[in-house]
């Protein structure tokens, strides 16, 4: 990447019908395995991973220097699917720097973003095209595709924030989201290590 200095104004466009940015930037993909021992079912999770590896989610995250002054950007999708009764769902993260925060444009589908405050309060937002979510400094923030086809969204977050994923590799989020009846419901997470 060109010196902070250097860098110049950028332009990306994102494609919707290959659901590709181009230039691409960083392009970080994460399949099931990246992500396994996130998953409540883990019958479902060993017999998935003997046939193959789902991808579950893929970002491209725009070259931007990572310094204050700077605002990070990138797209996400997160595919359809679920383990078990569990939507597909983003790892989520802290952010490094804790008085960072985040916001988020849904482009495409219908999903949750599960929310989660170093002080332990949850909140859960709904994500649907044209929704715009705020995450505060200090929440950690994972996206779940409750739908039926990619859910899309463009998140922006000052240069330098960092991410933080060992607290929820470690202890997971306190609330998951489950399909019943065919639809979301929002459950505590057995899991959830205190
Ligand atoms: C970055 C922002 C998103 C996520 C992306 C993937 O601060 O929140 O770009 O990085 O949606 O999620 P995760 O949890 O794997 O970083
Ligand atoms: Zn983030």
């Amino acid at each position: 990447m060109e010196k902070d200095k250097l860098f110049r104004p950028l332009n990306s466009i994102f494609d919707f019908t290959s659901l590709e940015l181009n230039p691409p930037g960083e392009l970080i993909v994460r399949n099931l395995s990246d992500m396994d021992f996130m998953y409540q079912d883990q019958d479902r999770v060993t017999e998935i991973l003997q046939k193959n590896d789902p991808v579950i989610y893929r970002f491209y995250n725009v070259e931007i220097p990572e310094t204050a002054g700077h605002l990070q950007h990138c797209v996400s999708m997160v595919f359809p699917g679920k383990i078990g009764r569990e939507y597909y769902m983003t790892k989520g993260h802290f952010h490094e720097i804790e008085d960072t925060a985040e916001a988020y444009f849904t482009l495409r589908g219908q999903g949750r973003m599960v929310m989660q405050s170093t002080e332990g309060k949850t909140d859960i937002k709904e994500m649907k095209k044209g929704t715009i979510t705020y995450v505060p400094p200090r929440w950690a923030h994972r996206c779940v595709n409750t739908g039926n086809q990619p859910l899309v969204f463009f998140a922006v977050y000052r240069g330098d924030a960092g991410h933080n994923y060992g607290i929820i590799e470690k202890k997971g989020m306190k609330k998951i989201i489950l399909e019943e009846k065919g639809k979301p419901v929002i459950k505590d997470n057995p899991r959830y290590k205190n």
